[in-house]
């Protein structure tokens, strides 16, 4: 348990992410689809690039993390439970009871871990910016602050409002993270609102933008590894291309798993899938 520090341990972690969604997702619906595709950003990001201790998760110097898409609390409760904030039985047990910690979006009234409640999309970035820069007007120096967005999520006006401040801002210290899975709840980001070239709009907006495969370990550890200094004057974007369902065959790319529930043959089925993935990177 804690931080890992190479691609091959980072690739097996987020296998037993999966593995830890599967079984969530045979007793509980869950954001399943959203879940699958950030998760390899979401373990570099906890599990080796985030400075921060479970043990004072409200200590002054820690990066802070905001889940904007705030549906993909599961994955981003296992990765919390992988560096010790809790244990992943913790999850899956307390998962939706009442006044448990943990739901299909995470709340900071029963979390300590959660810096600010989200669910309603396009409402955590300008959260984020904002705690940014006010990190930045205190003068603080060792403080990121990641935001992880979904690309439906970018059809939200108070984005693009946000997107435009954090340049006038100057928030070098802030780092959005789009996972761009190309689908939504009811659709392709093309049937529900086309958007365009997002990474153009940042780009046009003055953010350091960067383009890459958000489901390849060592593409995402590389540019984590490369980030500008927290005293930079430019925020930086990832646009992550990912697959929806990432890592489950018949979820893959398919609409109607953006949330379910699986059965107990499809858990099945899956777990052989993933610990032959798991065998692969022994
Ligand atoms: C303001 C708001 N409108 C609608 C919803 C319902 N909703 C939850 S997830 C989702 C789709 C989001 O798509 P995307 O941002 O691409 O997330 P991903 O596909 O990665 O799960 C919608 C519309 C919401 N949570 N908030």
């Amino acid at each position: 348990m804690g931080k890992l520090s190479t691609v091959e341990e980072l690739k097996r972690a987020a296998i037993e992410i999966r593995k830890n969604l599967l079984e969530l997702c045979s007793k509980e619906v869950i954001h399943i689809g959203g879940d699958l595709s950030v998760a390899d950003i979401m373990t570099v990001l906890w599990q080796y690039q985030m400075n921060y201790d479970p043990k004072n998760p409200k200590e002054e110097s820690r990066d802070r993390f905001i889940l904007s898409k705030g549906h993909a609390s599961a994955v981003t409760s296992f990765n919390q439970a992988a560096i010790g904030c809790f244990t992943t039985a913790d999850v899956i047990r307390e998962y939706a009871t009442d006044g448990g910690r943990f739901s299909m979006h995470s709340c900071d009234l029963v979390n300590p871990f959660i810096e600010v409640s989200t669910g309603s999309l396009g409402h955590g970035f300008p959260v984020a910016c904002g705690i940014a820069s006010a990190l930045k007007m205190k003068g603080n120096k060792t403080s990121r602050v990641y935001v992880v967005m979904g690309d439906g999520e970018q059809s939200e006006g108070s984005i693009w409002e946000a997107s435009m401040n954090a340049v006038h801002q100057k928030l070098g210290n802030l780092v959005a993270v789009v996972d761009f899975n190309g689908l939504e709840a009811d659709g392709t980001l093309d049937e529900v609102t086309a958007l365009g070239d997002i990474a153009d709009k940042y780009r046009s907006f003055g953010w350091n933008v960067r383009e890459f495969n958000g489901n390849d370990i060592a593409e995402i550890k590389n540019q984590f590894d490369h980030l500008p200094e927290i005293t930079s004057d430019v925020p930086t974007v990832f646009m992550c291309h990912t697959t929806k369902g990432k890592g489950v065959p018949f979820m893959e790319n398919q609409v109607r798993w953006h949330a379910g529930r699986v059965s107990n043959e499809q858990y099945e089925e899956t777990v052989k899938t993933l610990d032959k993935a798991l065998e692969k990177e022994a």
